[in-house]
């Protein structure tokens, strides 16, 4: 083999295995599928109420999708959620919760408040393309 093929042989290769990286990661598509369902176990329930009566509650979105997974909420009384997204390593860059009609952008590190009264059900909240998703208990 000439020295000059083994370049053209070696930048071929190169470029291949580019491209071959930038399919795999990519797609924001790919991006959630590995961490689907991790999260889900550690449903915890978390609540508290402020002194106007509206009950606040704080979710972030880390690694693991979000934390808690699962909220209880009152019905019938105004609620503030709190959400803040800690990481980039999920495709969770927004949250929707279809139930209430919202749908928020959730910039990195920046504490992101939706407000809506919640009705008795339960409710899932998730990222834009529903693949990390979240619970919502409503008593
Ligand atoms: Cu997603």
């Amino acid at each position: 083999m000439t020295s000059r093929k083994s370049i053209i042989i070696t930048s071929a290769l190169l470029i291949a295995a580019v491209a071959l990286s930038a399919a795999a990661f990519g797609g924001p598509r790919n991006c959630c599928m590995a961490k689907k369902s991790s999260g889900q176990e550690r449903a915890q329930a978390a609540r508290s109420f402020e002194q106007d009566g509206a009950q606040t509650a704080a979710v972030e979105v880390t690694d693991k999708g979000f934390e808690p997974s699962s909220l209880k909420l009152k019905a019938g009384a105004p609620a503030k959620v709190t959400i803040t997204r800690k990481t980039d390593a999920t495709c969770a860059k927004e949250v929707v919760i279809k139930e209430y009609k919202i749908e928020r952008k959730l910039p990195l590190n920046e504490p992101v408040t939706v407000e809506f009264t919640p009705h008795k059900g339960e409710f899932s909240f998730a990222c834009g393309m529903d693949m990390i998703k979240g619970k919502l208990i409503v008593e």
